[in-house]
């Protein structure tokens, strides 16, 4: 049965509604006085089911409505003065044009609160609370590579840790810990809590898990082109998401990393980590923390010269992606792309935080700097 609504209410919708048409028939035989009549509404009239999913389902989202714009980044001039790493990359290149139908799409990064409703409701277990299987390892590693130790199969996730003095930039391993028992009610590992940032974005989220949560809600993840357009907010092939000026050291636009990475962080924009989600101020078209805070899953599976193949095409149409994945640093591992940068992106070492800019990781990796956020499509006849 939950097949046959799934295109316009999810399993919970439903059940919501069943549990208010028994409540209604019971309010019928209890008599009410007018103050309580005004809260208890549900005695006076019964929302028809497609207003009740309408009223519902676009809470805290923004329409992004339909449009073209050129996709990709090259190299600005300030870039000169950065280290090479942290320059917009060839895969931003070669610049193409995307035109894309109107969609819906969340203000702000899925929080704690909201995978927790998510959790509750469902008792979805997340990729990183599961042990891991090794042939699913083994399959995306190179021939030769030796089997890991039983403990590093524990349910675990990835855990930055500042190694507190100067380290090899090029070695990533330098600052990521591979923590037992990190998830997403306990980012850091055993310890740690999310108790005091149930507006923060959810993060220890696999590519799986998001899907999962995206689904739950009648949605899906966006498009990697639809996330650049929607980050932009329609300023075209600007560099930042506020437009060409650099960040302001002092007063910083977006939750990075200020400082010397990955040692010494000033703090200078309040947060270490995570910030709750309208910390910082939106985009044109109201969307926060499109840059900075945390990377956010999008549903494309990443292919390093995915635009060249775009470019030969001309305008392209609400694409989806490449149906393959490849990465030459990593040429065994399948990945999804991730976009936005977060709280550990810096000058001196990655600037993902910008629109253009592409990250990619295999889809069952969890990490306490990514989350994501989530969109609903519709046919063209409803594009306002
Ligand atoms: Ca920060
Ligand atoms: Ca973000």
């Amino acid at each position: 049965m939950c097949n046959v609504f799934s295109k316009f209410f999810s399993c919970n919708h439903l059940l919501i509604l069943m549990i208010a048409v028994l409540f209604c028939s019971s309010c019928e035989k209890t008599k009410i006085s007018q103050e309580q009549g005004d809260k208890l509404s549900c005695c006076d009239s019964m929302p028809s089911r497609f207003n009740l999913h309408a009223d519902n389902a676009f809470e805290n989202m923004v329409w992004i409505p339909s449009g073209e714009f050129i996709m990709g980044a090259e190299v600005a001039d300030f870039m000169d003065d950065w280290p090479f790493s942290a320059r917009s990359r060839s895969d931003e290149r070669p610049l193409h044009r995307v035109k894309l139908d109107g969609f819906w799409m969340s203000k702000t990064p899925v929080t704690n609160q909201e995978f927790k409703n998510f959790v509750d409701s469902t008792g979805y277990i997340t990729t990183a609370e599961k042990p891991i299987n090794l042939n699913d390892i083994m399959k995306d590693l190179p021939p030769g590579t030796p089997v890991p130790s039983k403990e590093s199969l524990q349910p675990s996730s990835m855990v930055f840790s500042s190694p507190n003095r100067t380290v090899d930039i090029n070695n990533v391993l330098s600052w990521w810990r591979w923590q037992r028992n990190a998830n997403w009610k306990q980012p850091e590992g055993p310890g740690s809590s999310i108790e005091d940032r149930m507006d923060h974005p959810v993060v220890q989220v696999s590519y799986f898990d998001a899907v999962a949560y995206a689904e739950w809600k009648g949605m899906s993840l966006p498009t990697e082109s639809q996330w650049e357009y929607a980050a932009r907010g329609g300023k075209e092939q600007q560099m930042f998401v506020w437009g060409n000026s650099p960040i302001d050291e002092k007063n910083p636009q977006i939750n990075i990393w200020q400082g010397s990475f990955p040692y010494e962080n000033t703090l200078n924009d309040g947060y270490e980590t995570t910030s709750p989600v309208t910390a910082f101020s939106p985009n044109n078209f109201g969307l926060y923390d499109m840059s900075g805070n945390v990377w956010e899953w999008v549903s494309d599976w990443y292919h390093n010269r995915e635009y060249s193949k775009r470019s030969a095409i001309g305008i392209v149409e609400n694409p989806s992606g490449s149906k393959t994945s490849y990465d030459p640093d990593e040429p065994y591992l399948a990945k999804k792309v991730i976009r936005g940068g977060s709280f550990l992106c810096n000058d001196s070492y990655c600037s993902g935080y910008r629109p253009g800019a592409r990250m990619k990781t295999s889809p069952d990796s969890s990490a306490n700097h990514t989350g994501f956020r989530v969109v609903k499509n519709l046919s063209k006849e409803v594009d306002k």
